[in-house]
């Protein structure tokens, strides 16, 4: 459970009847079992409640194959938020709606330019300090956009080297203040300051970890990384998440977290 009195609330959206049209940039594409999707992601919210949040369902987008990857939408951190300019254009219809939701929570801050895009997905933050994976999806005019929104209240914005994975948060999340879990063959761990805990390096996919307060929660399917993590003291818990990783989606992807005022 999160230890604030105030819940966190949790914005998600519905699996697209779409979802088979979805991006896909290093996996194969393979059929999807919307339903199973669907099943999983009910799951998830459901497990997000269990945790503490507060959901509020985002209306759905049956034309976005990928809108239930809310997570690449926006930005979200105590003082503002950031709506992006995903990096794919089929994903560009998807913000306004989050935008208008997150309006009511934080003033916004827009990515904005035809050159200029960022996918959610890309960022990782720590205390003050912004990750953003120099990714396929994001770019350093949106970097730029980024920085300069946050600048006034203390962040620093940083580009982090990214390899043979979508996004950042596909290669390492954080899972404590200044701590991360990652695969080291995916990012460069230097260009983040902190303590680094390694996947097993049989499961490539599950440096992917949704922080919720003192808990984790986490893909079922990379047994040995949770292990570890649970020997190292994290209070894990799993959901089912391989339909939703055949749309190249993990666990953060789908949802965007609003956490109470400080
Ligand atoms: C895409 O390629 O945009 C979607 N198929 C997957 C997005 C996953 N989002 C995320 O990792 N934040």
């Amino acid at each position: 459970m999160t230890h604030s009195s105030a819940p966190i609330i949790a914005l998600v959206r519905a699996v697209s009847d779409a979802i088979a049209d979805c991006q896909l940039t290093h996996i194969e594409r393979v059929s999807i079992d919307v339903e199973r999707a669907r099943a999983q992601h009910t799951r998830y919210v459901a497990t997000l409640q269990t945790l503490g949040c507060s959901v509020i369902e985002l209306p759905p987008l049956h034309d976005c194959p990928d809108a239930v990857f809310v997570e690449d939408t926006a930005i979200v951190l105590p003082e503002l938020a950031i709506i992006t300019r995903p990096g794919a254009v089929s994903r560009q219809a998807e913000t306004a709606s989050v935008a208008s939701v997150l309006g009511e929570y934080r003033p916004l801050a827009t990515v904005s330019g035809a050159s200029a895009t960022l996918d959610g997905g890309d960022v990782v933050v720590d205390g003050k300090a912004i990750y953003v994976g120099l990714s396929a999806r994001s770019n350093q005019a949106a970097i730029e956009q980024l920085a300069k929104a946050t600048a006034p209240f203390g962040y620093r914005v940083k580009g982090v080297p990214l390899r043979h994975c979508l996004h950042l948060k596909t290669a390492v999340t954080r899972i404590a203040d200044a701590t991360f879990v990652g695969n080291p063959d995916w990012y460069d761990a230097e260009a983040m300051p902190g303590q680094h805990l390694h996947i097993s390096p049989d499961e490539p996919f599950a440096g992917n970890t949704v922080q919720l307060g003192g808990s984790l929660l986490r893909a079922a399917e990379f047994p040995r990384t949770n292990a570890q993590l649970k020997q190292a003291g994290y209070d894990v818990h799993t959901v089912p998440a391989d339909e939703l990783a055949r749309a190249e989606g993990a666990v953060t992807c789908c949802s965007l977290l609003i956490s109470p005022p400080c």
